[in-house]
């Protein structure tokens, strides 16, 4: 296991990078202008973290820069071992302060507590299921603050019924470790695989700029999927110790709707960005398996009430069309743009077999609600993407089982005023020698945030089973 981070060596005169993540499975982007012309990650001194042998350390990954004069890494790792009692590979989320010379990692104190029981008809039953939870598949920060979830948690629903509902938590880490308080938005009364029991709350996270919170729940209501949303000061102000179930004030969420949108996974993957001119940011939300032919979809949802403003279609069955969604200022117009992943799409190669490349669809915002579709899309070249893009404009697309040993890859391509560029500026190798099982070099990316202040944007790629 090991999770690389590369400086940035020799950026480009006026370099200023910008730079953005997609991945599939959990996807990466944030940027800063202006879009610059050439620059490269210094790979050949990657600082790397390792982390407890099977925890799958670096299946999450993102930066942790509380104030101006300290960085850090997170990394989730959803198999490692816990303190907690009775607890069999709950997870946790490590701590990696900066340092070049120092690899340091301690676990961050989300939860120290096993599994709590609860009460019913004056019989005491156990209340959470923690045991292979996979807290810390995913883990973002803003500010001071870092959400990190566990989407197969379940709890005992406060049901006669003895049921065990997987509506996934999530733990929030506020002022700066001083604090910390759980948000588990689907552990409600409307239970089973019809409600919001099979949740899965978490499997995909953001935060707006504000630091609102916004979850994708994928499993609701038949796996429609549901998209949920809460401001941080709400959600603390809402949590008390030992109450399942919590009501914060405000929260919005996506509802049930007809039974021919089961099954289509809507909060696989979440971003934020502002797509309807006004000044409440909007979330888009992938739904990879939407519709019968599993096209695969993505929607813009308004901000202020969930909405769906737009809905963006795949155009191959099975390809997985929104199962990354990343959105990143490309073209520096001041404009948020949207990438979309498919990384199941399939391309006919030179010996007429069809084979999975993945591709990634760029729209670029040109005024309120109106975006642009670019052309060509950038279609992976290497068989075995599985999983991955990463985008940089400065985009970085991964292919964490891409290679000819499929020991992972990650490509820089560069963005310009027209989106982005065609061919990769930059391709970067997992270095290790390639083993019998996938590297996934790639499967976690963050980028834009600058890690060692000397002014150029780092870039994390998170590599959960790399020996
Ligand atoms: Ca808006
Ligand atoms: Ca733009
Ligand atoms: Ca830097």
């Amino acid at each position: 296991m090991g999770l690389e981070r590369f400086r940035v060596k020799t950026p480009g005169i006026g370099a200023l990078l910008a730079r953005s993540l997609l991945c599939i499975i959990g996807l990466l982007f944030t940027f800063s202008p202006p879009v610059c012309e050439a620059f490269n990650l210094d790979v050949e001194n990657p600082a790397v973290y390792s982390g407890p042998e099977g925890s799958y350390f670096g299946y999450a990954v993102d930066f942790y820069l509380a104030d101006s004069s300290s960085a850090s890494v997170l990394i989730g790792a959803p198999k490692a071992n816990t303190r907690q009692v009775n607890v069999t590979e709950g997870g946790a989320v490590f701590y990696c302060p900066w340092s070049l010379s120092q690899t340091d990692c301690h676990t961050i104190e989300f939860d120290t507590e096993g599994d709590r029981p609860v009460t019913l008809n004056e019989t005491q039953y156990q209340g959470d299921f923690k045991s292979h939870q996979w807290f810390g598949a995913t883990v973002r920060s803003h500010n001071d603050t870092i959400l990190a979830c566990a989407p197969l948690y379940s709890w005992r629903t406060e049901k006669d019924a003895r049921l065990t509902d997987p509506t996934g938590t999530c733990y929030l880490s506020i002022y700066n470790f001083t604090r910390f308080v759980e948000y588990a938005p689907c552990r409600t009364e409307i239970s089973t695989e019809e409600g919001q029991g099979y949740c899965q709350g978490g499997f995909s996270a953001d935060f707006t700029t504000d630091g609102k919170v916004v979850l994708g729940g994928p499993g609701s209501y038949y796996w429609q999927g549901q998209v949920i949303s809460a401001s941080k000061e709400d959600i603390i102000k809402a949590y008390y110790p030992g109450y399942f179930i919590q009501s914060v004030e405000r929260q919005i969420q996506t509802k049930q709707i007809r039974s021919v949108h089961d099954d289509s996974y809507q909060g696989y993957s979440v971003a934020v960005g502002e797509f309807s001119g006004d000044q409440v940011e909007d979330f888009v939300a992938g739904v990879p398996k939407k519709q019968k032919m599993l096209y695969g979809s993505v929607y813009i949802l308004n901000g202020t009430d969930l909405s769906t403003m737009i809905e963006y279609n795949g155009e191959q069955m099975g390809s997985y069309f929104g199962s990354a969604v990343a959105t990143a200022d490309i073209n520096s117009d001041g404009m948020v743009d949207l990438l979309v992943g498919a990384p199941m799409f399939m391309v006919r190669g030179s010996d007429g077999r069809l084979e999975e490349m993945g591709r990634v669809y760029v729209y670029l915002q040109r005024s309120p609600l109106d975006l642009e579709l670019r052309q060509p899309h950038l279609t992976g070249t290497q068989s075995n993407t599985f999983l991955d893009f990463c985008l940089l404009v400065d985009v970085a697309i991964s292919c964490p089982y891409g290679g000819e040993d499929q020991q992972g890859l990650v490509y820089i391509f560069n963005g310009y005023s027209d989106g982005l560029r065609e061919k990769p500026s930059q391709v970067i190798t997992g270095q290790w020698a390639a083993g019998t099982i996938p590297a996934s070099f790639g499967f976690s990316l963050r980028g834009a945030k600058d890690l060692d202040m000397n002014g150029y944007p780092d870039l994390i790629v998170g590599c959960f089973w790399c020996q």
